[in-house]
């Protein structure tokens, strides 16, 4: 059922304006956001836009369909896919990193990033 799942998450990104899910370059903007995410708090987990649906393992970006770089770690032994479906990103507060859960997941909050404007 990879596609109904692509599809579920779709519809939570479309409501913000100009915004997608969250797609981490590098630690350096892990840490950023997860400091905004911390900040926030209420949640034990924030979805960010990395997800393995299409291809087990093959970590990519619903907005832009990039791979989920090298440069981002996660915590140790994540992405596991626990259960056989664990297929999207979050981070896990408690843990203080990034960790796969099952996309489906009803009790977390998203972070979108909004690209800046570059008009002269
Ligand atoms: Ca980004
Ligand atoms: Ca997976
Ligand atoms: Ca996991």
């Amino acid at each position: 059922m990879p596609k109904e799942k692509a599809t579920k998450t779709n519809k939570l990104i479309y409501p913000f304006h100009g915004g997608y899910l969250l797609e981490l370059e590098d630690n350096k903007e892990r840490d950023i956001t997860y400091s905004f995410a911390k900040s926030v708090g209420g949640n034990d987990r924030f979805g960010l836009g990395g997800n393995d649906v299409a291809e087990e393992g093959t970590w990519v970006y619903y907005n832009s369909a990039k791979p989920v770089p090298k440069a981002v770690t996660w915590l140790p032994g994540e992405p596991n896919d626990a259960g056989g479906n664990e297929d999207c990103m979050v981070f896990w507060m408690s843990k203080g990193g990034l960790n796969d859960i099952p996309c489906g997941y009803n009790n977390i909050k998203y972070i979108c990033e909004i690209p800046l404007g570059c008009d002269p």
